[in-house]
This record gives C-alpha cells, structure tokens and sequence, in this order.
C-alpha cells in the first residue's frame, strides 16, 4: 500500500458520473454547466479548459489526533470545491484571476505575478481570514514545489458546496482544488501524494499549524470507501470498506449552525491544542526515555520500539498519563511558570521552542487532558477500523454471515459506541465542543442514532451519526423538530437540506477534462 499511496496519479475524467453518486449526477451537471456559463460571462471571449475538483470530507472519527501523528478515519463527501480554469496563452501574461459564483460574499480578485515569496506573507495575524489568502497559498504551494519562476496567467471561476466553518473541511478541500488547478494550468503531473503534501504545507501558510487528515481524505478518497490514514512513518492512505449489515448503515451530518473561523480562533483554540499535545509529547518523551519528542506518536514509537500502532501500547500510555498527572493541580493545567519547572526550560526557551511559529495564547497549558484525549481516540480509530477489516472478512459477497450478529446488529452498536465515546472525550478532555453541539448530539441519539459526536475541529460546526439507512427520514425530521425548529425557526427549507443530510462515501479529488462531454450525459 505504501507503494501505491506515492505514486497514484490525479485522476483525469472525462466524465462526471465518474464522480458523483447516479441519483446526483443531473444536478451536478447542471451545476457544471452553469458554471461554464458564468466563467463564459465573468470573462468575456474565454471558456473554461478544465474543472478542477476537490471534496470535502466528514470525519467517522479520530479528532485532533492527526497532528500528534496518528491515523485517522474520515470518508469524502458528495460536496465539493470545483474551479473551471481557463489558462492565458500570452507567455507575458502572468496575471492570475479569481472569482466566485457566490459574488457576493467572496469577491473577486486579481494579481500580478512578481515572485513567489510575494504571493502571500505567512498569515499569523488573529483575525485574518480573507478567501483570496486560501488559493493564494495553494498557488504560492505549487509554484515553490515546481520551482516556476515564469506561471502561466489564469482566469478561474470558483462553485464550492461545501459550508465553511462547519468541521466539512471545505478550507482544504480549496487548497487542494486550487494546486491541482495550478499544477495543471503550468503543465506539471503530481502524484496524489505530491499535490497531498503541498496542500498540506500550503494550508499551513494560512495561519493554521494544520495536521494533515483533511487534505489526504480530499485527494485519496474513493467512492464507496472511507480512509484509514496513517501519517508517520509516511502518510499512507487505505481505502476501507464500511461494514455491510442490513438494513446498512448511513451517515447522517448535521450543522449546529454555529460557525467556527478557525483562523480567526486558532490562537486560543485549534493552534493552542496542537502546542498543548507538543508540549505533552516533549514532557512524556523526556520523562519516560530521556529524549525530545516532538509528537505524541513519537512517544508511542518509542515505547513499541516500532512505528506500528497497537492497542496495548496506548493502552499503556492512556494509563501512564493518568498516573505522570495525577496530582489535582497537574490535571488542571500548567501555567507558563509551572510548564518551565515540569520541563526543565527557561520561560523564553519555552517560547522559542514552542510559541513562537504559530502564536497561541493560554493562561494554562492542559498536558493531561490533550495527550489522554490523543491516546485515548487514537485506541478508538484502531477499534473502529478493525471492526471495518473484521466486518470485510466475515461477509460473503453483501451478505452478513456472522453468525451471532443478528443483523449487524453488535457491529453496528460497537461503531456507535466509539464514536459516543469519542464525542466525550472531545467535550470533556479536548475542550473542542460547544453547547450547541452537545445538544445536537444528545437529540441524535434521542432520535434514534447508535453513535453521535462532532466531526473536525469543533468549536461549532457539524456532528455525525450513526444510523441504519432505513432511518434516515424519521430521524432528520427529530432533528429538525428539535434542533433546528426551535433554535433557528426561520430556516427555509433549502437551509434545512444544507443543514442536515445523509452522506455516502464519495471520491477524491479530480481534473475533469474535455468539459462539454464530461457535463452532457
Ligand atoms: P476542520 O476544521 O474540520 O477542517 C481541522 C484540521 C484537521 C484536524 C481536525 C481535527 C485543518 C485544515 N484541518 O479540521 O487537520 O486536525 O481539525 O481532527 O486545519
């Protein structure tokens, strides 16, 4: 598997039910088409060459983990980021163009080449997050990666459907539609892998210390499956199959309708996790084996003296985390002045060591509650994909042959209870969730979900849930009667469809090619 997760190419399509589920397909070429229209209008005299194509993604589980190094399992979404690029054939001409079919809320924009490094200065600044700064960065991602002094000027209209600031990844799910675009527009091949890899770089010239799950679930995914990633050694992405029970199992995603900048948050929230689950991997590392970590799953590795991840090695660290932070204060925090006596550094050592890169600001730094939290949910990821590979083997065909699990009845109650776990964990150790949230979460399971729990960074933004697929209407109706009724009783119903929806497995990113077949079936 290594092997084949360096060196898959992009896929090239020609046509889009390659793409999308067949009950979406005459919708998603109609949104095709539409597009190529306004990119007809926006830019007079010019048609689109190509669409690039970049999915969100939906995490089944394994949150915050991804930077401290462990695998994760999320699945990519129908929804999705498409640019129709036209590129300039003046050699002169090093101008790139963006706009939006949503003109007005991300508004148009355009700059003249004049180096790499003036593309876009790092993004550190709390409250900054501009739409244009996003292609930027992939754009900036891709010329560095290829050493191209002299781009191509490009015209590129954007139609993305996925919400933002709702845990669906749709920040990565751009940056990684706009490297393929820009990869593509210069003429260059990449491997998944490489356009994986520079997105993830690119999002991080963004303002975010970003892990890496959501740009590899974008690129790597493939229809009908979801994901197993792993990251170190090497990122490797397996494609795996969902357990096939009767009647199946669907996802249901639902938005809180809270919205979560994690740029504008990132200093107090997602940066500062990941500085706290660092800060927790150097500490445990100088603690246990004399040496610096710099990741959590570098602990790990060392106390397995393999790369390999197995249950009883987190087991054994979960447990040595709850005894190395057993005393009240300890589970409460560390303030900058405590962290310099646990570690043994100065307090501008500290700052130089782990503050300064990306800014975070903290009155405690919570070593316990992040590195239980990482050791705990990467156990569950381990779980829950076994429980996927166990399911694979013991069915023939579609058909469950597992004798005492009736139904799938047990499998379907063992995924559930991860992820309910998981929603704990995240509320109670990774301080990531939010009232709404929790309350969302408590009327999915009221209404019939098996496992219920945020997906993506939190602080707002969506849940997912468990369910049979012969649930799915009842259940979205409970939700909506006592979710979204009384907190946002003005929602239309095409608000309502974005809000809450079943979602498949769909597939990665692509370059759709040769546009006016791939969108007329
Ligand atoms: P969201 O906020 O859902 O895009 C973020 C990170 C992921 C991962 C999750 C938490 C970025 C681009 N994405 O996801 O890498 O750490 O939070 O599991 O920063």
């Amino acid at each position: 598997m290594a092997h084949s997760t360096n060196y898959v190419p992009i896929l090239s399509l020609s046509s889009i039910s390659e793409i999308y589920p067949p009950l979406d397909v005459n919708a998603q070429s109609d949104r095709c088409r539409a597009l190529i229209e306004t990119f007809r209008s926006v830019y007079p005299n010019r048609s689109p060459k190509f669409i690039s194509r970049a999915p969100g993604r939906v995490n089944l589980i394994g949150e915050h983990i991804d930077y401290a190094g462990f695998g994760v399992l999320p699945m990519a979404l129908s929804r999705d980021i498409l640019i129709a690029v036209d590129v300039s054939d003046d050699d002169e001409d090093r101008r790139v163009r963006i706009a939006n079919v949503n003109g007005e809320k991300y508004k148009p924009s355009s700059w003249e080449f004049e180096g790499k490094e003036k593309i876009v200065e790092i993004i550190v600044e709390e409250g900054v997050s501009v739409w244009c700064n996003y292609f930027r960065c992939g754009y900036k991602g891709i010329l560095q990666y290829l050493g191209i002094d002299n781009p191509k000027g490009m015209y590129c209209l954007v139609d993305g459907t996925v919400p933002s600031g709702a845990g669906l990844s749709s920040s990565s799910a751009f940056v990684c539609s706009v490297a393929l675009a820009t990869s593509l527009a210069n003429n260059a091949n990449l491997t998944k892998k490489q356009i994986t890899e520079i997105s993830i770089e690119s999002e991080r010239l963004c303002g975010m210390n970003t892990g890496g799950m959501d740009q590899t679930a974008s690129i790597f995914s493939q229809k009908g499956h979801a994901l197993y990633i792993q990251f170190l050694p090497s990122l490797n992405a397996t494609p795996v199959r969902l357990p096939s029970i009767d009647p199946p199992i669907a996802f249901v995603i639902a938005n809180s309708l809270v919205t979560a900048d994690k740029v504008v948050t990132a200093p107090i929230h997602y940066n500062l996790r990941v500085i706290e689950t660092k800060l927790a991997a150097y500490d445990l590392g100088k603690t246990l084996f004399g040496k610096e970590c710099e990741n959590l799953k570098q602990v790990c590795d060392l106390h397995s003296e393999t790369s390999e991840v197995k249950v009883s090695h987190l087991e054994f660290l979960s447990e040595f985390v709850e005894n190395h932070y057993s005393e009240p204060n300890k589970r409460e925090g560390h303030s900058l002045d405590e962290l310099a006596e646990l570690l043994n550094l100065s307090k501008s050592e500290i700052h130089a060591k782990f503050l300064s890169k990306f800014p975070v600001r903290a009155e405690r730094f919570h070593l316990y509650k992040r590195s239980k939290h990482v050791f705990d949910e990467a156990l569950r990821v381990l779980r829950f994909h076994e429980i996927c590979l166990a399911s694979e083997k013991s069915n023939v065909g579609d058909r469950e042959v597992k004798e005492n699990d009736v139904g799938g009845q047990e499998t379907f109650e063992n995924l559930g209870r991860l992820m309910n776990q998981s929603h704990e964990s995240c509320k109670k150790l990774f301080d990531c969730s939010c009232d709404e949230l929790d309350k969302l979460v408590r009327i999915c399971l009221d209404g019939g979900a098996v496992g219920s729990r945020l997906t993506g960074a939190g602080w707002g933004g969506c849940t997912v849930s468990l369910i049979r697929e012969d649930q799915i209407e009842p259940f979205i109706q409970h939700v909506i009667a006592n979710y979204y009724k009384p907190l946002f009783p003005h929602l239309t119903k095409k608000q309502l469809n974005d809000a809450i929806f079943a979602t498949r497995p769909g597939s990665g990113a692509a370059i759709i090619v040769g546009l006016e077949g791939a969108v007329v079936q």
